[in-house]
Order: C-alpha cells, then structure tokens, then sequence
C-alpha cells in the first residue's frame, strides 16, 4: 500500500501558490493556474492534479514559459476572437478570453475563442464545464507534442490531442466529457512509469515500433490513439482546428519548438461556444428537458455518465479533502527548500 498524505483542498491551493511563486511565476498567471491543478486534485484527475506541479516545474526552469506573460485581445468579428497568451499558461488567456467568447456566442448564437501562442499543461474540462454553467454547449481542442502515431504507422505524429464537450443540464451540473484521442493521456503513462507499473497493451509502442507495457518504452516510442482509424482521424481534426485554422502550431512544430527540454507543449486551443437559446428561442428550455432522456437512458441500464465519477469525487474531496501520494508530495516540497 503506497504512503499517502492527507491535504485539505486549501492545503492542495497554498502549496501549488508557493511552489509556483518560488519558481518566480506573476500573480497574475498564479491564481488561475493554482485552481485548474486544485479542480484536477478535487476530482480525482490524478494526472492533472497537483502532479502537474511537477511539469509546471520543468517547464518553467527549461525557460518554456513567459513567467510575467501578458494575454492580449484580438477581436476578429462578430463571433470570433482570439487571444495571445504571451507566451503564458493557456488558464491566463482563457481567463480573459471567457467573458467574451461568452458575450459572442450569446449575441450571434455561436461563437469561437482561439487561444494562442500559450503553454497547456491542464484537463479541458474545467473550461468547457465553466461555459454549460453558464448555458452553453461548449467543445474545446488542443494539439499537444508529436507522441502519438497515426493508426497504421509506427511514428509519432500526432499530440494527445483532447477534446472535451459539455452540455448545460436543468437543475443539475453539466454533462461532460474530455478525453485525449490517444488510447490514455501523456500524464498516465508518465505516472506508471513513476510507480513502476506495467501499461496494458494498446497503449504505445516502443522505440523499434513494437507493442509494448514498458511505460518507459512506450514514452521513448510512440503513443497509439484510441479507437484505431477513428481516434486518429479524430486526432488529425484536432491538429488541424486548433492549429493552423486558428494560425497556430502543429504538435510536430510544438515538440520541435521544445528543442529536447521536453517541456509542456505550446501552441493553441479552439473553444466553441453554443448557446441554446440562440437556436430554440422560447423552446430552449423544453428542448433541454427532452434531452434528460438521453442522461436516463444512460443511467438507466447501469451504464456510466461521463463526469459523474469526477462531481463525485468533487463532493468528497469538499468534505474530507484530499490523499495524495507521500512520493509526489515530497518531490513537490522538494521545489521549496
Ligand atoms: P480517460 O480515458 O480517462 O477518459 C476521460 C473521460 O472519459 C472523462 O470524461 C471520463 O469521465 C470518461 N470516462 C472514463 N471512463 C468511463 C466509463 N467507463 N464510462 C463512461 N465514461 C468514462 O482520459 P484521458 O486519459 O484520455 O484524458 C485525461 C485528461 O487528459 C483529459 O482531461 C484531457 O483534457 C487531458 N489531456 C490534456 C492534454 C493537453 O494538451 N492539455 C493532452 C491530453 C490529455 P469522468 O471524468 O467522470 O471520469
Ligand atoms: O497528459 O497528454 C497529456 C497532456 C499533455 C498536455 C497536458 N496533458
């Protein structure tokens, strides 16, 4: 049974404040980076919780992050923007992006935010969670560094590319889903390799191009994309809309841009942002509740929602708090001596 360390979800924000402040990053990029890790721990999103200190990190002593990054507003057109990050973390320029994108999609029904030239770390789920809240269906794309290779080949091409959607539900929190089109996100098979554990098959390929459940191969390799032809196709998608589209990086020029720092990855993100109202007018409402039928459908016959898992463990973690490996937190402290 591997050492843990209780925290209070308080104790998880201070300590990703302190560690981040000690690696010189502004207040103003601080507070919005400190909650996305805190939601990450909250939920049980064990890759992209507090362990994604340790990449933050990394990625800001490899000099891979504008540590007093300024996002600026680029106001396209009616339903468009897009904003620079500097050079920052993507939750600064999301931060100043939101209310826009939010005002756009409410006026014109639908609308785009691009977020570029920033460094991704985080889950997408909070962003897309953020926007049902407030009543939109949202979809947010992120390329990542060339991992992954297309179905069929044995190079790695492709990032792990997510792609997450969140739809408002009456009465209740949004139904949400967000999944790397790799077979796993980057972040897990890192934390196998940590915990010398094995990786099933299907997961990557080592560096000859072989199957493998080496965690350490697989990442010295290639990471296989979920679904065969599908998930890769879906991966391609990616690259395409949340790269070039919006005048941003592929994952092949983000993992080339990195020079062998293996930092976080840089580049772009595309939000999209619907919102119901727009198309359904006085129906909005009526149209949603129908659309329960759906989540019933799921439920009903035992299966499972996506995002349930996480507000549970969000209602726990509000109550008791966190328990996070001895190890990680250690290696965390370890930023601040
Ligand atoms: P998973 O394969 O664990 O899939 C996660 C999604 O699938 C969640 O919405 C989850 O819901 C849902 N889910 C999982 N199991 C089931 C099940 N049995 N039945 C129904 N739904 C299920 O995650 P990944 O490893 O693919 O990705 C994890 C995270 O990594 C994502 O948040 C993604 O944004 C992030 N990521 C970020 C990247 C970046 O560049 N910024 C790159 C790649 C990944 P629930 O949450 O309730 O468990
Ligand atoms: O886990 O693949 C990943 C990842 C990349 C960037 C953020 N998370």
């Amino acid at each position: 049974m591997e050492d843990t360390v209780a925290l209070s979800l308080d104790e998880v924000r201070a300590l990703a404040h302190r560690v981040l402040a000690q690696l010189g990053l502004s207040e103003r990029q601080i507070g919005p980076v400190a909650e996305t890790i805190v939601a990450g721990e909250r939920d049980e999103c064990g890759a992209h919780g507090i362990y994604r200190l340790l990449s933050c990190a990394h990625t800001i002593k490899a000099g891979k992050v504008v540590l007093d990054a300024e996002a600026v507003v680029h106001d396209m057109a009616p339903a468009l923007v897009r904003v620079d990050g500097g050079g920052g973390y993507a939750q600064l320029a999301f931060d100043l992006g939101r209310p826009i994108l939010a005002e756009k999609a409410r006026n014109c029904g639908i609308a785009a935010l691009g977020l570029n030239n920033c460094v991704h770390f985080a889950a997408l789920w909070p962003e897309v969670e953020a926007l049902a809240e407030e009543g939109f269906v949202a979809l947010a794309f992120t390329p990542s560094h060339a991992w992954v290779a297309p179905a069929g080949g044995t190079r790695p091409l492709f990032g792990t590319n997510p792609i997450a959607f969140a739809w408002p539900r009456p009465n209740t929190s949004p139904f949400v889903f967000d999944f790397a089109t790799s077979a796993v996100a980057r972040g897990e098979i890192e934390l196998h390799r940590r915990a010398d554990k094995p990786i099933p098959l299907g997961w990557g390929l080592d560096p000859e191009g072989n199957p493998t459940t080496d965690a350490a191969a697989a990442l010295a390799g290639s990471m296989l994309t979920f679904g065969g032809h599908k998930g890769s196709a879906l991966s391609a998608m990616v690259e395409l809309i949340a790269g070039p589209l919006i005048g941003d990086m592929t994952s092949v020029e983000s993992i080339a841009a990195d020079e062998g720092a293996n930092a976080s990855p840089l580049g772009g993100e595309l939000i999209i942002a619907i919102d119901p109202k727009s198309f359904l007018g006085a129906a909005a409402a009526e149209h949603l509740t129908r659309a329960e039928q759906i989540f019933e459908g799921i439920t009903g016959q035992g299966a499972r929602l996506p995002s349930l898992r996480r507000y549970e463990a969000r209602a726990r973690s509000l109550a008791n708090g966190v328990r996070v490996s001895k190890k990680l937190y250690d290696d965390i402290r370890a930023y601040l001596d």
